[in-house]
């Protein structure tokens, strides 16, 4: 699909999935329990859903995606690494320093061994009509319009492949990166595999969304965790932490505050993918992508998408800004600047501001 053509569209809709299975979203059976408080199946949303949210800061829809979209989403994914959709560039952040992938020398090597070469892609509905269309997916979209605004916009879609020894990601918490104005920012983390504690499923801090704090982050040098910052100095300890291990198709939905990480994947074959994507209520402003010109207050990025309800400042139109990009894995290190947290302490505010 054009990019161009994208920006046309209102708002995003959902014609569904076709029904051929791919042999590689067949999982081996596993046994995650999925009678836990904060599971719910589509028929169970409702009231209890909803104050779990936001008193817990996270809720798992079981069964969100069918497995044929889930398999339709794992076809797509390869071909998106295949640079089938279009160019991707690799992110390099600063003085940090990635080694590139080479989309040519792809061509003769099996899907598996394909997509094993990313970690995470970001913006995939940027080139890709599949997960344009993913991201007003009907149940998703009700959890959306339940627990954020009858009007909901997205503004990321990211992803991740993890396959076996691929690292996590650090405590931290998605309004560091991704600020809103009525702290509604929420992800949509989509489970494409079984995810478990061994493939590094994801894990929260349940109610540490509540404070209403972004704690600090630090450019932490743990080779369990890709190059994304570490959040530190938060009043919880691991020991706080749950695993949200759940079946393919599942969506976890967590809130912005809320502080999560995943570990490595451990296992030897078994991927760990997962597409997540960004929302919030359409009536705040998206300070996101500084700007010179313009105040953070009045800041408001328009590369969005509505998924749900009115746009209030449709007035504005949108605007075609951001492009698929890979996020590096850091397994070839992430460059200058890692440190242990109590040489990063020593620092002067500036040094630290800069990293
Ligand atoms: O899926 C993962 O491993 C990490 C995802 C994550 O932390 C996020 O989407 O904010």
């Amino acid at each position: 699909m054009p990019i161009g053509g994208m920006v046309k569209i209102e708002k995003a809709c959902y014609y569904g999935a076709s029904t051929t299975l791919n042999i590689m979203s067949i999982q081996s059976p596993t046994s995650i329990a999925t009678d836990q408080p904060g599971y719910f199946t589509p028929e169970q949303l409702g009231e209890d859903s909803i104050r779990f949210f936001k008193e817990k800061g996270y809720l798992v829809l079981v069964g969100g995606f069918s497995a044929q979209e889930v398999a339709q989403l794992n076809r797509e994914m390869v071909a998106i690494c295949r640079g089938e959709r279009g160019e991707m560039h690799m992110r390099n952040d600063g003085n940090r320093q990635h080694g590139e992938i080479d989309i040519d020398a792809l061509a003769e090597l099996s899907d598996e061994e394909v997509i094993s070469k990313f970690l995470c892609i970001h913006q995939v509905h940027k080139f890709s009509d599949v997960m344009f269309r993913a991201l007003a997916q009907p149940n998703l979209v009700r959890v959306l319009t339940g627990v954020v605004s009858p009007n909901v916009k997205c503004m990321q879609s990211m992803l991740f492949i993890k396959a076996s020894g691929k690292p996590g990601q650090a405590w931290h918490q998605d309004e560091d990166y991704i600020p809103t104005r009525d702290r509604s920012l929420i992800g949509a983390w989509i489970a494409l595999d079984d995810a478990t504690v061994e493939n590094g499923c994801l894990w929260v801090i349940p109610g540490s969304h509540s404070h209403g704090v972004l704690w600090p982050q630090y450019p932490h040098n743990n080779p369990d965790y890709d190059c994304a910052t570490m959040a530190y100095d938060f009043p919880y300890a691991d020991s706080d932490a749950v695993p949200v291990e759940v079946p393919a198709g599942s969506i976890v939905f967590f809130n912005g505050y809320l502080l999560h990480k995943s570990l490595p994947n451990r296992t030897t074959g078994r991927f760990r993918r997962a597409l997540v994507n960004h929302y919030m209520s359409a009536e705040s402003l998206l300070p996101w992508r500084h700007r010179e010109d313009i105040s953070n207050a009045k800041n408001d990025y328009r590369d969005i998408v509505l998924v749900a309800g009115e746009d209030p400042y449709a007035w504005k139109g949108t605007e075609d800004i951001s492009r698929a990009y890979i996020r590096p894995a850091g397994q070839g290190g992430c460059g200058d600047g890692r440190t242990e947290l109590e040489s990063f302490r020593k620092k002067s505010v500036f040094e630290r501001e800069k990293a």
